[in-house]
């Protein structure tokens, strides 16, 4: 018999497409698979969607222990930028901006991609250095990034307040104008109507518990409750909980998961014409299209695999965007949420190969993996099709935390970690 999720009928009602439950059934699983890749967000149902689209490789199934795009794809604040400082960087964002520009017609499934620019505001001397810095650099990569003064942000973002007295005065911005935002959750359903439409299975409700692997070392398959399920190669692209997982076929990983806040007003009209985002106090702010403000915080300051956060670090995001846009003062919150993310050391992600015969990993991209969904989903395809990286992905290996040659994104990240 055939089951619909709640999401499903959900998806139907959202959308009026009358025949999606028929489309996409909650599946059970076959017995094996050339490819199984375990989480089904933006991530891994990108990867099944280009293993099967570019590689002409179909028997694979996306397993999730819950709804699909319920994880960090479905809670994320949605930002998309590339100006990132390092060269390896540039490369993996850039590659993500390009695929995110023709992914509507590509997956034809409306993303809701939106250019509207991203200002990155300096409230310090530190600030204008740094980012004056990441726009030279960016210029070097090809990526468009560009210095506005004080006045010229609030041009572009007119709720801006530029009292010099401010506790976080505005002394300029970074702006990169082929930045912007997406509807996140139409990511995963995009790509995954995309993949299944191509034979991929999408297998929801569905944990896997641990990664076998046969005696000579290699992947054999993942164990669920489903049943043992065989495959030849498996890809994991879980986000936050990489570790438990990743320990069961005996991998470890240079990883910390934390989790990280968002919420989001009550419903305005237009009012925000862009991505505002301070480094120096950890929010972020843009409108989605609904009309709500959406906002974000740093990571909250103690390791947990919880999908939700502290009060106290989102009051402090919510009195910093008070701050700095004193007109949204008597706005108010309508719901806040967490994901986990993990965090690499350098962080910067790890999209490679494992020590582990057949087994690929994806993972550590912290608080800002949304923005890579397309590329990072096309080179985790191009890995596992291969069994080699692509060129763009070979730096971020896992070795590197051995070999020490990092790629040290740090400071270049909007957020706190
Ligand atoms: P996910 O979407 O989390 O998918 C992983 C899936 O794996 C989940 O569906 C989960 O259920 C499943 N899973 C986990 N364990 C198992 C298991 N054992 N068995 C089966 N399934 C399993 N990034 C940006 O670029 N811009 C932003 O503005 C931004 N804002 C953010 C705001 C918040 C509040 C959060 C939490 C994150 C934000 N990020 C942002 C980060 C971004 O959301 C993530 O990096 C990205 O969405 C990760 O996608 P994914 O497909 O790897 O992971
Ligand atoms: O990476 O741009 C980003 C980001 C914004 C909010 C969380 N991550």
């Amino acid at each position: 018999m055939t089951r619909y999720s709640a999401w499903s009928v959900f998806k139907n009602a959202l959308t009026g497409h009358k025949n999606w439950p028929e489309q996409w059934p909650d599946k059970e699983p076959k017995s094996s698979y050339d490819v199984v890749i375990v989480g089904a967000g933006g991530h891994g149902l990108g990867a099944a969607y280009y293993l099967a689209k570019e590689h002409g490789i179909t028997n694979i199934a996306v397993i999730d222990k819950g709804w699909l795009g319920g994880g960090n794809t479905g809670r994320n604040t949605s930002i998309i930028r590339s100006n990132y400082l390092y060269d390896e960087s540039a490369k993996l964002y850039d590659h993500a901006v390009d695929l995110w520009e023709d992914l509507s017609e590509d997956l034809n499934y409306n993303v809701m991609f939106s250019r509207r620019g991203v200002l990155m505001l300096a409230h310090n001397q530190h600030d204008i250095q740094s980012f004056q810095r990441h726009i030279h650099a960016n210029r070097l990569n090809g990526v468009d990034n560009r210095w506005v003064s004080a006045e010229e942000a609030k041009q572009i973002c007119p709720p801006l307040n530029l009292d010099p007295d401010a506790r976080h005065p505005v002394l300029g911005a970074a702006f990169q104008s082929r930045a912007g935002t997406a509807r996140h959750d139409a990511v995963a359903w995009g790509y995954a109507r995309a993949a299944a439409k191509l034979g991929v299975d999408i297998i929801q409700n569905c944990p896997v518990t641990a990664i076998r692997r046969d005696a000579n070392g290699a992947v054999e398959g993942v164990e669920t409750p489903k049943g043992f399920i065989r495959a030849g190669r498996v890809g994991v692209s879980v986000a936050g909980t990489t570790t438990p997982l990743m320990e069961s076929a005996g991998v470890r990983l240079p990883l910390e998961s934390f989790p990280l806040q968002a919420l989001v007003s009550e419903p305005v009209k237009p009012i925000f014409p862009c991505v505002v985002m301070s480094n120096s106090v950890h929010a972020y702010i843009s409108q989605s299209d609904k009309g709500e403000l959406v906002i974000g915080s740093g990571t909250d300051q103690y390791t947990s695999y919880s999908q939700r956060g502290g009060l106290p670090l989102i009051e402090h995001t919510i009195a910093a965007i008070c701050e700095i846009f004193p007109v949204f003062n008597r706005l108010r919150v309508m719901r806040t949420w967490a994901g986990t993310v993990d965090v690499t050391p350098d962080r910067s992600p790890i999209i490679g190969k494992t020590p582990v015969k057949g087994l690929y990993v994806n993972c550590g991209w912290g608080t800002g993996g949304f923005k890579a969904t397309p590329g990072s989903a096309h080179l985790f395809a191009h890995t596992i099709a291969n069994d080699d990286p692509h060129p763009i992905n070979a730096p971020f290996t896992l070795e590197r935390f051995t070999t020490g040659r990092l790629i040290d994104e740090a400071a270049a990240a909007a957020v706190a970690h």
